[in-house]
């Protein structure tokens, strides 16, 4: 079902709600995800914002990524949290307390004047940078903006490909569910089932002073996230010996999209790009060797020390959609599964559901367990119109755009009602939303 979204009626006030979001979210050098709950600075939420505020203030949206790149560590990693010190410690779980970044990440090089935490997430900040660059290039060229940039983007996708090759097949590895995003997916069940909980009673969990818990991960889950980043960080952050290890299609796409966007700037930059292409190619060749299954049309997680794919369709096997140069059959597979009973694109859901509407522990409301978020619906807002599917991509527009107003810039909503879940005024939502009206 497409809803049409009738820009002349709505757009402007839209427009200023959205800037209104990303207003008051803003610090002055970054934008937070949301006042309440994610007080600091979030490394892929600052990608997708930046993609919005281009639109608002190519300065901001140069300034957010700038922001999260002085956070990057010596060995190239980027953090996923860049803590705000004004906040007071107990705003946050897991704080810098717990990450403890400046000491336990010191051989890895983590900087020394600003506290992060030691995980990573999606790499979307080169394709953020290539697009946040094209809004403005004078702008862009008169601050020397990716010249600046370029260096330390080629160091993070270096980190990525060489000490997150786990799996030894050219794919990068997740070490946490929180780096892939998807903090609950059930995806993850399997990999995390062999970590032994932190005990609930050896940490306090601030999310819940935000979020409903019927909305949030379980307590259990956190025992476990709690267990592996204390592993990780007493491992002083090296790569290779923690319990969880997993090559995700989302994260890896975006690598390989972001390689893509690499190459451009490096082109912009006066370099070749040719290598950085053929560097994505061989990505894109390894991410269908590896996570492609032709039976079920899309792409799965795999578990690197479990030895095989995850078989749970979460909306992260349709991501690779966004690559123009998926073959043409996979692109065709994956459009049909995105519009299946499984994730039901066009038809009984008002947004793409972030897992398997069929499965045994879909859930509506909580978390990455079946809501449906905005970043991925734009993500494969842009991939059904690389591969040339107008009505699919308009009529999921019009959802995005819908939904995001009539929810308030949910956090994430009910695929079914469309109803608001977990905080409202979340800036990604008001970005992404702002991109589309473009
Ligand atoms: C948490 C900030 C982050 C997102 C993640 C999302 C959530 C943090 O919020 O994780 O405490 O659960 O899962 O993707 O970056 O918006």
């Amino acid at each position: 079902r497409t809803i049409a979204y009738d820009p002349a009626d709505r757009s402007s006030s839209m427009h200023t709600r959205a800037a209104r979001v990303l207003e008051s979210n803003w610090t002055g050098a970054s934008t937070v995800p949301s006042r309440g709950l994610y007080p600091h600075q979030w490394s892929w939420d600052s990608a997708f914002i930046a993609i919005g505020l281009r639109h608002l203030s190519p300065l901001r949206a140069q300034t957010e990524l700038e922001t999260l790149l002085t956070a990057q560590w010596g060995d190239g990693r980027v953090p996923h949290i860049v803590f705000n010190p004004s906040v007071p410690l107990d705003a946050y779980f897991p704080s810098p307390d717990f990450w403890r970044s400046s000491t336990a990440g010191r051989a890895a090089g983590a900087p020394r004047t600003v506290q992060t935490s030691g995980i990573v997430q999606p790499p979307v900040h080169a394709l953020a940078a290539w697009l946040v660059h094209r809004a403005d290039p004078g702008l862009s060229r008169g601050r020397g903006f990716l010249a600046r940039i370029y260096p330390r983007l080629a160091a993070w996708h270096r980190y990525l490909l060489h000490r997150r090759d786990l799996g030894g097949g050219g794919l990068a590895s997740v070490v946490h569910p929180w780096e892939q995003g998807m903090d609950n997916s059930p995806c993850w069940d399997a990999p995390l089932a062999r970590v032994l909980p932190a005990p609930a009673r050896s940490f306090r969990r601030a999310d819940l002073d935000h979020g409903a818990p019927e909305d949030r991960p379980t307590d259990l889950d956190y025992g476990r996230y709690v267990r592996l980043a204390t592993d990780y960080r007493d491992a002083g952050y090296a790569d290779g010996k923690g319990a969880f290890a997993v090559e995700d299609p989302a994260f890896n796409a975006l690598l390989i999209a972001s390689e893509h966007a690499l190459a451009r700037i490096a082109c912009e930059l006066g370099a070749t790009g040719t290598a950085r292409h053929a560097r994505a190619e061989r990505l894109t060749t390894a991410l269908l060797d590896r996570l492609w299954d032709p039976e079920r049309g899309m792409f799965f997680c795999r578990d690197v020390r479990g030895g095989g794919l995850i078989p749970e369709r979460g909306v992260s096997g349709l991501i690779p959609l966004l690559l123009p140069t998926l073959p043409r059959e996979i692109t065709a597979a994956l459009v049909r599964t995105a519009r299946g009973p499984h994730f039901s694109l066009d038809d009984t859901t008002r947004l793409v559901p972030s897992y398997d509407l069929l499965g045994e522990a879909f859930d509506p409301q909580r978390y990455w367990r079946g809501p449906a978020w905005f970043n991925t619906a734009w993500l494969l807002e842009r991939g059904l119109r690389t591969h040339g599917e107008r009505d699919l991509a308009d009529g999921l527009r019009s959802s995005v755009l819908e939904l995001a107003e009539s929810s308030g810039f949910a956090e994430y909503v009910d695929p079914y009602t469309g109803a608001a879940c977990g905080t409202t005024d979340f800036s990604w939502t008001a970005a992404l939303a702002l991109d589309l009206l473009h």
